[in-house]
């Protein structure tokens, strides 16, 4: 058995619970990670010897290396995610549920001698800005060296966490083995009330790195509500006008539906002298400040984000951002060892290597690099990085867009009449599947605030909870609703989207600041006409007349649909959001 000995910390808590987790797993070795330049380089060194990580070619892509999934281990995994509180309707309808006995007891089974013969790495980490009260320290146990090279880009990782920690037993339990990656032996479980995840037989993203979803959404958005803020799947951006005042926004979009490419936004030639900074790409921490304002904090320090489609048109700062110290995970790579996915620039290579390590020619019905292929890369590589993101208070949100992908009914763009019907347009909220997650895409879902895979307790609750907030925020940021993605009658997409969005973000800003007057519908506040800035966009007036139209007929069967989604929540569902549906409803029948 391997002793657990290390002089990063003397915290008993934390050396006690390693012990007893080792006992559990018994690793031939113990490592603590302490987030050095010099053991990223031995775990490097370590993961390519094992073939865990394939370098890239190292002139075109400086220290960044690919790594191949196990083919069953692409996305996240919804029914092997579990919320294990001690009553089922604290989960709620919309959560798998397993009674926290029953999960410990199961995963025991699976983690009883899982890392014989490999290495257990001890990974301390912060999420959120170092020595913010907001912050919150976890511990991951894992097997994989993956896991712990990813987690050192994606949050601040290694001796600044135990420092940050000192003798307290307040951080996240995370204990993650790979195991043999078999689907049937999967499960990623949640525990709120002991602050711990137990997470087998996935190595990949949201499943594995348990900082990200399972920590900073899942078990955040649980101790939110109990401490009174909001953990939320957003991005957050700052745009400065030539004035040169700065407004932050934070957006809600589900997974693959546009954060990182809307957070790393270049405004159109059109908005000379506007600039976009990007605070975070996936995950928010949403606090009350002294002064009522809403305040945002990215509780991240890297990007996971999604790599096809990500080109020097669609993303260019993506696409700098990705030039060095990158992890890129189930891409495709050229001869020459360059990166390839489906949407990169210039002309589709003869001959690749697919993403599952196969040949793959030009003309091949088969995806060469994988839906769901992603990139790790450290916020500090992007050119337009916010000076804030370390800022421990964050940054004050005056508008916050709730989006999904809909080919139809929800216009490109529409504000809230006020706080509540805000909530209600972010919970009933659908969007059309994709691949971050396995499972059918395309099919139209409701996604709630984009938190459906995300909240760790009762999503009844979590509307509550958001109804609340309005209480503690005298001054509240206005509430949208966006949609890139709707759809002519050929299924081309209406709107050019991408930088273009600008336009929309620039009448957003215009509204959260009460600059310009506004279109009354039936539904929400939309655009008056010529308030939408369309110079210099190079498509038909009737794309765009047909991208913001409110359609009643479309909207008169949202309506009636939602009932079912409310429905399913009985008692604990707030009559406020279905006072509200009655409400939209009454106007159109
Ligand atoms: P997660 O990391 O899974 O949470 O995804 P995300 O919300 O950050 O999505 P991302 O920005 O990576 O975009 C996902 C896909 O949507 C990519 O293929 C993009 O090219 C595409 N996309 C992003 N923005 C737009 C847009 O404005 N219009 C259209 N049509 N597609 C977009
Ligand atoms: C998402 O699916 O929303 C992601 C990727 O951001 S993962 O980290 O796998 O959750
Ligand atoms: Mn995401």
């Amino acid at each position: 058995m391997a002793t657990v000995s290390t002089n990063l910390t003397t915290n008993t808590h934390l050396l006690g619970w390693i012990e007893e987790m080792a006992k559990l797993c018994t690793p031939d070795q113990v490592v603590f990670c302490d987030g050095s330049e010099g053991e990223k380089k031995r775990l490097t060194e370590f993961a390519v010897s094992k073939g865990i990580l394939i370098p890239l070619n190292h002139e075109k892509h400086p220290n960044s290396y690919l790594h191949r999934s196990n083919p069953n281990d692409v996305a996240r995994v919804e029914h092997l995610t579990f919320i294990c509180t001690p009553k089922k309707d604290d989960a709620g309808p919309t959560n798998n549920w397993m009674a926290p006995d029953e999960a410990y007891a199961k995963l025991k089974g699976l983690f009883e001698g899982s890392m014989k013969g490999r290495t257990m790495y001890v990974v301390p980490y912060v999420m959120g800005p170092l020595g913010s009260e907001h912050s919150k320290i976890g511990i991951e146990l894992t097997d994989s060296v993956y896991v712990a090279l990813n987690m050192g880009i994606m949050t601040r990782m290694g001796k600044p966490a135990l420092d940050m920690l000192g003798q307290s037993n307040d951080f996240n339990r995370g204990l993650h083995c790979t195991g043999d990656v078999n689907p049937e032996r999967r499960y990623i479980c949640h525990f709120p009330q002991d602050n711990a995840i137990w997470s087998f037989g996935s190595g990949y993203g949201g499943n594995a790195l348990l900082g990200k979803k399972c920590l900073a959404l899942r078990i955040g958005s649980a101790l939110g509500r109990k401490e009174g803020w909001l953990a939320e799947h957003m991005l957050i951006l700052g745009v400065e006008d030539p004035e040169g005042n700065t407004s932050y926004v934070a957006a809600a979009f589900p997974s693959a539906c546009g954060k990182t490419n809307f957070a790393m936004m270049i405004p159109p030639k059109r908005f000379a002298g506007w600039k976009v900074f990007t605070v975070g790409d996936d995950i928010a921490w949403l606090r009350v400040g002294e002064d009522g304002r809403l305040w945002a904090v990215n509780p991240e320090n890297g990007y996971f984000g999604v790599a096809p489609g990500t080109n020097m048109k669609s993303n260019p700062n993506a696409m700098k951002t990705i030039q060095k110290d990158t992890i890129f995970t189930n891409v495709a790579v050229t001869k020459n060892g360059e990166v390839w996915w489906e949407g990169l620039d210039g002309e589709v290579p003869d001959e690749l290597t697919d993403w599952k390590g196969q040949p793959w020619k030009k003309g091949s019905t088969e995806k060469a690099a994988h839906p769901n292929s992603r990139f790790t890369a450290p916020a500090s590589n992007n050119p337009i990085l916010s000076k804030h993101v370390n800022d421990p208070k964050g940054v004050p949100i005056s508008a916050i867009i709730f989006g999904g992908r809909r080919s139809s009914t929800v216009p490109l763009v529409m504000q809230s009449f006020n706080w509540a019907h805000g909530v209600y347009l972010g919970s009933t909220m659908a969007s059309e599947t994709t691949a971050a997650a396995t499972g059918a895409t395309g099919v139209v879902r409701r996604d709630p605030m984009a938190m459906l895979p995300f909240a760790g307790y009762n999503m009844a609750d979590y509307f509550q909870h958001w109804l609340n907030m309005q209480k503690h925020l005298p001054q509240p940021p206005k509430i949208f609703m966006v949609n890139w993605f709707r759809k002519n009658k050929d299924g081309k997409f209406l709107w050019p989207g991408y930088g273009d969005n600008m336009r929309v973000l620039k009448w957003i800003i215009d509204r959260a600041q009460g600059k310009v007057a506004t279109q009354e519908t039936l539904f929400g506040w939309v655009p008056k006409q010529g308030h939408l800035d369309l110079s210099g966009l190079d498509i038909a007036p009737e794309a765009v007349d047909e991208a913001t139209s409110i359609v009643e007929s479309e909207w008169k069967a949202e309506l009636e649909s939602q009932k079912q989604w409310f429905d399913q929540f009985g008692e604990r569902m707030p009559k406020t959001l279905e006072l509200q549906r009655q409400m939209l409803l009454s106007r159109v029948s």
